[in-house]
């Protein structure tokens, strides 16, 4: 905002700009010299004349630009990127087709708003069930398995040399601000991709994270600025005033360390939710208090975007880095069923590829962008890279090898398909995890289905996920050349890339299974 407000100073150089002008430069009103003594009459209403048509001319851009039909003015982004939020997290629900796409417990009008502001993907995905992977994968616009960085714990094999997004929103308008606030969770510095403005190489623990008291973490405490939602939005807002005052485009990225453990909540929403009534589904009072203080800092910012008014040049983009919690507390099951997860009717949750692990709150609100509108497109969190880039012009800057493609076209028709390479969605975890399904597996959408591979149980299912999001049935055995031809596509794209393979892998920490000898509980589900 406010760039076409900047004076176009070609208009003072331009001495042949009026064909009746008379004036030579010694009449250029910026001279240093006394221009007023040589002045005649005549030149004298010349020069009055040159000034109204200047200054209507200045009326002019300033009134495209408050129409935001200025081409020249490059657009603003912000990016609310949400910790292990589930996708039936909200009160509002995230498929406008099913009612049980919504929390039954927690109130979340803000966030609400802001679905009801723009377009909901009831199939948007997080591109990898664990934090930082996901991460990496918004930043550099590639999938974790090409990244080589499938996990949290242990080795990272990612190649830190790469172009990030403020880099290449840079590449097309030097003048982007951009911003990373809150946690970050990639092991190089923000600045090397970019970021004008950041917080460093934070993790969880910056937000409050203890991991060493389990009844602390898991039964939940109170703070005057939980989980630093409201000091995280506070400073976002104070960098966007400071962008338009500045008259810069921004892209400013506010990564909440909400709602990852510890629970942590203020005072008057635990209040508050005390007088809720428990849902069937979600029940816990500490939960759904720091989702609350959540949305809470969500209304901050809704109220900040309205007060700038922003809604003409600025996208602001809301998703999470990967599913919610299954259970609360975590519960070390090895994939072992248990009814009803928190993240129903999906199954299971962070740490595995099935729906509950994967499938996050994604919507978009922005310019062009039609208020209470749904896709059901699958989208993901590397698709935002790309996004950005064919909305800033800044294509031409683009990486090479990206796995993300550019939703934009859904932005303007939600029923647009979005041409993605044969491959379509891959999702991959090589690792044994026994807060998780405790073995090795991988994952593709492509279409309305969804093959889920387990590496040591020699064992594929197939899903229509787009009918079954709860992964319910099992279409293998009906299917089984619909199935082979997602396995090939599968095995193809992770040799193309260089994928981890599970027997390579470090495993998750120190919680190590046996290559090809630990097998998940999770099969029971599906009996053959
Ligand atoms: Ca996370």
């Amino acid at each position: 905002m406010g760039k076409a407000l900047l004076i176009d100073t070609s208009l003072l150089k331009t001495k042949n700009h009026y064909p009746d002008s008379t004036l030579n430069d010694s009449m250029h009103p910026h001279m240093t010299k006394n221009p007023a003594a040589s002045l005649s009459i005549t030149q004298g209403l010349k020069l009055t004349w040159i000034a109204s048509a200047f200054y209507l001319k200045l009326c002019l851009i300033c009134m495209l630009s408050l129409g935001g039909l200025c081409a020249k003015e490059a657009p603003n982004f912000i990016l609310v990127l949400t910790d292990d939020q589930g996708w039936t997290s909200l009160s509002a629900a995230m498929d406008l087709r099913r009612t049980d796409s919504k929390s039954d417990y927690h109130k979340t009008p803000n966030m609400d708003a802001l679905l009801e502001r723009g377009m909901r993907f009831s199939n948007g995905y997080a591109a990898a069930p664990v934090c930082s992977p996901t991460r990496y994968s918004i930043q550099f616009g590639k999938s974790p398995a090409r990244l080589n960085y499938t996990r949290v714990l242990g080795r990272n094999g990612a190649d830190h040399n790469q172009v990030g997004i403020p880099q290449v929103l840079k590449a097309a308008d030097e003048e982007y601000f951009c911003a990373h606030l809150g946690k970050w969770h990639i092991s190089a510095d923000p600045e090397r991709y970019g970021y004008d403005v950041h917080d460093g190489k934070t993790t969880n623990r910056e937000g409050g994270f203890t991991m060493k008291n389990h009844i602390r973490e898991w039964g939940g405490y109170s703070e005057d600025d939980p989980k630093r939602v409201f000091s995280l939005t506070n400073r976002a807002i104070d960098f966007m005033q400071k962008s338009l005052k500045e008259e810069r485009p921004f892209f400013i990225q506010i990564s909440h360390y909400a709602v990852h453990s510890d629970l942590v909540y203020n005072e008057d929403a635990f209040d508050e939710v005390g007088n809720w009534p428990d849902g069937k589904v979600h029940q816990n009072r500490a939960y759904a208090a720091m989702v609350h203080n959540l949305d809470q800092s969500i209304g901050l910012l809704l109220e900040a975007y309205d007060a700038m008014d922003l809604a003409e040049n600025t996208y602001l983009i809301f998703t999470s880095d990967n599913g919610g919690m299954p259970t609360l507390p975590i519960q070390l099951n090895k994939g072992k069923p248990y009814p009803a997860g928190l993240n129903s009717p999906l199954l299971r949750g962070k740490w595995d590829l099935t729906e509950g692990g994967i499938r996050v709150p994604f919507a978009v609100m922005g310019p062009g962008v039609e208020a209470g509108s749904q896709s059901n497109e699958p989208v993901i969190s590397y698709d935002l890279l790309p996004t950005l880039a064919d909305i800033a012009g800044a294509t031409d800057a683009l990486p090479d090898e990206l796995d993300g493609r550019s939703i934009r076209p859904v932005l303007k028709n939600p029923d647009t398909k979005i041409q993605r390479p044969p491959e379509g969605l891959v999702f991959h975890f090589p690792h044994y995890n026994v807060v998780g399904l405790n073995e090795p597996h991988s994952a593709i959408r492509i279409g309305d289905h969804k093959l889920l591979k387990f590496t040591s149980s020699k064992r594929e299912l197939l899903f229509n996920v787009a009918d079954d999001p709860s992964e319910s049935e099992d279409l293998y055995e009906a299917n089984t050349a619909l199935a082979g031809k997602l396995n090939t596509a599968l095995e193809t794209y992770l040799d193309a890339v260089g994928a981890e393979k599970p027997e390579d892998s470090n495993s998750w920490k120190d919680w190590n299974g046996r290559s090809g000898a630990t097998k998940t509980l999770f099969l029971s589900r599906y009996p053959k």
